[in-house]
């Protein structure tokens, strides 16, 4: 007989029970077989799943179920992001230690995943916290250490007070923290840092590869990979008897310039300052630059300032003599940190030039159109043009110009073609505690030493203070921190510094595919059976943080003979946001509308139907 009303409960908690009891979704390596692996991002532990989750793992479930259905042998794992800064400041606050906390939450979340019916194989999950994953996390950094990807160097770094750690580039969101959008300031520390620019041109070039991506996604990681061509090359100091190098991507204005502008940092300063009348006055003034913050420095709306340093340079194309300028807006790890002025071409010269009655020339100018100076209100920065006032290059279309100029700087030695990336190196030292510690150990005879792989992993000590300011906790466990080193047996220390959060997920989609694995991250022949994702779900906010870094990932293990696809996602969906009365849904905002709520009112197939039916899967959806 044919009940008259739905009873979601009993039938949902039925079929739940049966699919867990017979293991109905877990899967094994069949060659046999077409295989597709269908991934959502994996959650962060937070304590419960809200909505946005609850869309992302339904669209991924549909995708799942409707691959078996024909006939794929389909992978669909889930697992957790486990470390991180929340786990850690519940500790501060209520001292739960994060480990408890963290697998507490994770309790509550698969319970509520397993109420919303998702065909998980769970037999595969992974946990990045756990002792049987950070082991490999640390393993991959020596992989990298042993290829000379991971390396340890003095640099400027984005620092966070609040956070109390540094910041990799990516975590950097319009000068503000990822995290917790504080402002973000430069502290000058020694750190490990991935060299991803060493694939930067791979990065850019593969995006051809991935057709399934987004185009939004596509561009962003362009962007921020930010490849120029165009010309270094130097003027000469005479009253130091030294030279400084510019790097330009419009050498075809190269007549126009009439300062100098050096980066704060510029080491030529020390120089500059030594028995000069204004070395205080300059001191002064990078000092107070270096205490800017990013956004200060690079905001197009924020002031241009400098000052002059009382030397001047020889432009080698025209033999002009111009000032040499100290400045806020030139960026000191970009290019050679210093920049040639052109007030008519570049628009920040521009400002800088009219606050310090720098002169302006004209040199380029619409085809078929005098410009005139006087007429002028702003640079002229169109890629359209002609040469004037440029002397045996006078009258050349703009184009042709930069390559004849860059040809003659090269032809009388003083320059070169080169390519730029606004890509920097990936900071992944973090001085926090819930994170897989970084296994070096300094010994004072043998300098840096890996800790040797039977003895990973190195595991968190317990006995920390959380609260050990500046540094990591992890210095404060006297027994973590002494050892004996490796090579020669001299009493040594550990490295005290965990890895940043990212680095674990930059690899958990290949654990899942040998998630036991005890003598290897993954075994290379399922890996390539199941690998690479076939289709990936996740949040755009992702674009250029994990999608980056797990596409760098893949090509180093690619070059380390552990994969054999160039590109870890196949497919990629970014799925929108959840909303409610036009706002995203968020705690602060109380607007949250909970799963469970939904859950126990209407059961899963109508939550799960309703959010999928709603609005396009890449759209917001407006509860
Ligand atoms: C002279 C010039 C004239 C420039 C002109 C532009 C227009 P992308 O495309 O991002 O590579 N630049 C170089 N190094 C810099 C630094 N450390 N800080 C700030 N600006 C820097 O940009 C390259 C251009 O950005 C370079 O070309 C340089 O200004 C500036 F009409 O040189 B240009
Ligand atoms: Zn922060």
């Amino acid at each position: 007989m044919i009940q008259e009303k739905y009873a979601p409960h009993d039938i949902e908690a039925k079929w739940q029970k049966y699919w867990e009891e017979n293991k109905t979704f877990k899967v094994e390596m069949d060659k046999d077989k077409p295989k597709s692996y269908v991934l959502e991002m994996f959650p962060y532990p937070s304590g419960n799943l809200h909505m946005g989750h609850v869309r992302n793992y339904s669209i991924g479930d549909v995708i799942a179920r409707f691959r078996t259905m024909k006939g794929f042998n389909v992978l669909h794992p889930m697992g957790w992001d486990s470390f991180g800064m929340p786990a850690e400041n519940a500790a501060i606050k209520h001292n739960i230690p994060p480990k408890k906390w963290t697998l507490e939450n994770i309790a509550n979340m698969t319970r509520q995943l397993k109420a919303l019916g998702l065909s998980y194989d769970w037999d595969r999950e992974v946990t990045t916290c756990k002792e049987d994953y950070y082991k490999w996390t640390q393993w991959f950094f020596e992989l990298f250490y042993k290829r000379g990807l991971a390396v340890k160097k003095e640099s400027a770094v984005n620092w966070c007070d609040t956070c109390n750690t540094v910041l990799a580039n990516e975590q950097v969101i319009d000068g503000k923290c990822w995290r917790c959008d504080h402002e973000v300031v430069k502290k000058d520390l020694s750190q490990w840092f991935f060299k991803i620019t060493d694939y930067a041109d791979e990065l850019l070039k593969d995006l051809d590869l991935l057709p399934g991506w987004p185009e939004r996604v596509k561009t962003m990681q362009h962007n921020w990979i930010g490849r120029s061509e165009g010309l270094e090359f130097s003027f000469e100091i005479p009253a130091l008897n030294d030279t400084v190098a510019v790097y330009t991507t419009r050498p075809d204005t190269a007549y126009g310039v009439t300062f100098m502008a050096l980066a704060a940092e510029h080491p030529l300063i020390k120089k500059i300052c030594e028995n000069n009348p204004k070395a205080d006055e300059i001191n002064a003034f990078c000092e107070r630059v270096r205490n800017q913050s990013e956004i200060e420095r690079t905001s197009s709306e924020s002031e241009k300032e400098g000052v002059f340093t009382g030397v001047y340079c020889i432009n080698p194309f025209t033999g002009r003599k111009v000032e040499i300028w100290v400045t806020n807006y030139v960026l000191y790890d970009y290019g050679t940190g210093a920049v040639m002025g052109v007030p008519t071409g570049d628009q920040r010269d521009w400002m800088f030039a009219d606050k310090y009655g720098i002169e302006k020339i004209v040199t380029i100018c619409p085809i078929g159109k005098e410009l005139k100076l006087e007429e002028m209100t702003c640079a002229y920065e169109e890629k359209e043009g002609m040469l004037v006032n440029s002397g045996e290059f006078t009258g050349m279309e703009m184009h042709k110009a930069m390559s004849a100029i860059m040809d003659k700087a090269e032809a009388e030695g003083f320059g070169k073609r080169r390519v730029n990336y606004r890509l920097r190196d990936w900071l992944i030292s973090r001085q926090r505690y819930w994170g897989a510690p970084i296994p070096i150990i300094y010994c004072p005879h043998c300098g840096e030493v890996l800790v040797p792989e039977d003895q990973l992993p190195v595991r968190l000590p317990e006995d920390v203070s959380f609260t050990a300011g500046a540094k990591s906790p992890l210095a404060t466990s006297e027994e973590f921190v002494h050892c004996k080193c490796p090579k020669c047996g001299a009493d040594a220390i550990r490295e005290t510094d965990t890895m940043d959060t990212f680095l674990c997920s930059s690899w958990y989609y290949l654990r899942y595919t040998d998630a036991h694995n005890d003598k290897m991250p993954f075994d290379k022949e399922l890996n390539n059976y199941w690998g690479p994702v076939d289709q990936y779900i996740g949040g755009i906010e992702h674009a250029i943080l994990h999608l980056l870094y797990s596409r760098f990932f893949v090509k180093v293990l690619r070059d380390a003979g552990l994969v054999d696809y160039d590109e870890p996602f196949s497919n990629l969906l970014t799925q929108g946001m959840v909303i409610k009365d036009g706002a995203k849904m968020s705690k602060s905002l109380g607007n949250v509308v909970s799963p469970e709520e939904i859950l126990s009112k209407y059961g899963a197939d109508t939550a799960r139907l309703f959010i999928l039916f709603a609005a396009p899967p890449e759209r917001e959806l407006e509860w």
